[in-house]
């Protein structure tokens, strides 16, 4: 079966929401930012910090081609994935995109504790969450499916998308 794929902003719930699915549908779930993680030995910040970005990005690029080659996964994408215009055909190849939204509001609320953002650790977070948003919105739009994380229950959420 195609995977499932969740897209969106940092502080959408993907990571929350896919482990969820993943359990539901009892299939394996790849968070891409956790991924990265375990093969650098080092938080998405650090790498940000020591790396670069560039570096970062790569990462996502190499992960995608091994990604898009399984099936049967639920996954849940780093903010920035879509970007990257080869990434989301890879993903689409065999997956079904599923997008996360929020308010800019109510992801203020969620990531303005996680040390663990650094494209929004610099400046004021709140403006940087409505720019960033605004630079990505078309990005989001590949999903064939968007579901608004705001107001909704998790529960209610995964029944949304299963
Ligand atoms: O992948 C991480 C990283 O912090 C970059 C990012 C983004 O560009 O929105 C989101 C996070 O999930």
């Amino acid at each position: 079966m195609k995977n499932i794929v969740l897209i969106g902003f940092m502080g959408t719930g993907k990571t929350v929401v896919g482990r969820r699915l993943a359990r539901r549908l009892k299939r394996e779930f790849i968070d891409t930012d956790a991924e990265i993680e375990k093969l650098m030995g080092k938080t998405v910040a650090q790498i940000f910090a020591r790396d670069g970005v560039v570096r970062f990005r790569s990462e996502e690029e190499l992960l995608v081609k091994k990604l898009a080659k399984r099936e049967d996964l639920v996954i849940a994408t780093g903010g920035g994935m879509v970007l990257n215009t080869e990434n989301l055909l890879l993903l689409k190849e065999n997956g079904i995109l599923v997008a996360l939204t929020a308010s800019p509001e109510i992801i203020y609320d969620r990531v303005r504790g996680n040390k663990n953002r650094p494209l929004l650790m610099h400046g004021d977070m709140m403006e940087k969450i409505r720019e960033l948003l605004q630079e990505r919105e078309n990005a989001y739009k590949a999903a064939e499916i968007t579901v608004d994380t705001g107001n909704s229950s998790i529960v209610e959420i995964v029944e949304q998308i299963t």
